[in-house]
């Protein structure tokens, strides 16, 4: 059985999982793309040699009877109109992070999604596939350093454009530790609080750049996480998860160990592209091979997405307040209980 992909959006990630379906997956074909920017819609086709249909918009494709997925690699804010559209019409979607950008946005797709009676959503929280996270989780699980009573993590970037701004690190870079987090630990959200350090002199006017959260869960753990995506010096993602009898680290990415010109260095990198480019190929491989299998997706739900939201909702407000704001979620339905997620 070959997945037939509709993809609606052709920027960065777009071409990367265009290409890995196209060249490094099985079971997967590109049958048809959109993009607000026709022309890059029409590039990416003669750049991958895509058989594929160029639609205007995202309805056109949607409504395309060849499509069986429906991949939504377009900006945040773009997500839940097309998720929406495509779960009506009884496509399967694969959805970038975030689902939504609001935690209303993501229920109306949870919405859908349940009164179509079957699980056609999966979120593109890659992390949960990393190999790295995976052993955290796995140490943690063991109880080999006790009961987790605090983590620090760092998510940097090297830089970002000039519509990235303050919510920006909220809704489309701490949504990865926001998501992640809680999953390593099995706990879920209290309430989180924003504080702003010293601004580098690298961020632009709308920008407040670092920023620092402090989330409490409801077992009690505190989790401190560095957003700074001005860094400069490349792209690094840290998280230490500090336990009653140990302390357990993310370990770095693999990098050649260098002695040379009086210097022992090792590299590191500078895009999402390389870091996570293991776990992305996990995940839609996953996608592609839980349908043929089970006929639904069996990674990260809608209900993932939400969670993420309401949390993301909560942490623009503290960086609103200055306050301690309250993460609160209505009760999970049934419907997202009786899946057993493979990576849950
Ligand atoms: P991008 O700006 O490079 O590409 C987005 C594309 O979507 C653009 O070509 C734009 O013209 C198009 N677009 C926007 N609205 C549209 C609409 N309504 N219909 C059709 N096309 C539309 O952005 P990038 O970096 O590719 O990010 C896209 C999404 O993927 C974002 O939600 C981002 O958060 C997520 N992302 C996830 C990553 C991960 O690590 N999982 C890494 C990078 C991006
Ligand atoms: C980007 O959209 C991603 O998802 C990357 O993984 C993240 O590091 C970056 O901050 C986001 O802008």
């Amino acid at each position: 059985m070959i997945l037939r992909f509709g993809v609606v959006g052709t920027g960065a990630i777009g071409r990367e999982h265009i290409n890995r379906i196209t060249n490094k997956l099985s079971g997967g074909k590109i049958v048809a793309v959109t993009d607000v920017n026709q022309d890059s819609a029409k590039q990416t086709v003669e750049t991958y040699q895509l058989d594929a249909v160029i639609y205007p918009d995202d309805k056109a494709l949607i409504a395309d009877e060849n499509v069986d997925v429906v991949l939504v690699t377009s900006w945040g804010p773009a997500h839940e109109e097309t998720v929406v559209a495509a779960v009506e019409a009884g496509k399967y979607v694969f959805c970038e992070k975030p689902l939504a950008t609001t935690a209303a946005g993501c229920m109306r797709i949870v919405e859908a999604e349940m009164k179509q009676g079957k699980k056609l959503v999966q979120v593109g929280f890659m992390r949960r596939y990393d190999t790295g996270y995976a052993q955290l989780k796995q140490v943690i699980a063991n109880n080999e350093i006790g009961e987790p009573l605090m983590i620090h993590a760092a998510h940097r970037n090297p830089t970002v454009g000039e519509n990235y701004v303050t919510e920006t690190a909220v809704q489309d870079t701490l949504i990865h530790e926001i998501d992640v987090l809680h999953w390593l630990v099995n706990d879920d959200y209290k309430t989180v609080q924003v504080t702003f350090p010293r601004k580098t002199k690298n961020a632009h006017g709308k920008l407040q750049d670092p920023q620092l959260f402090t989330i409490e869960t409801i077992g009690g753990i505190v989790m401190n996480v560095e957003v700074f995506v001005n860094c400069k010096y490349g792209y690094d993602i840290q998280c230490e998860v500090v336990g009653e009898d140990g302390i357990a680290k993310l370990p770095e990415f693999p990098s050649v160990v260098m002695r040379k010109s009086e210097q022992l260095s090792t590299n590191i990198l500078n895009d999402w592209k390389y870091r996570f480019m293991d776990a992305y190929n996990v995940e839609i491989q996953d996608f592609i091979d839980s349908i043929a299998k089970s006929g639904e997706p069996e990674g990260p739900t809608s209900w993932d997405g939400y969670i993420a939201a309401v949390t993301s909702d909560a942490c623009v407000k503290a960086q609103q307040t200055g306050e301690k704001e309250p993460i609160s979620l209505q009760e999970r339905p049934a419907f997202y209980s009786e899946h057993i997620l493979q990576n849950n």
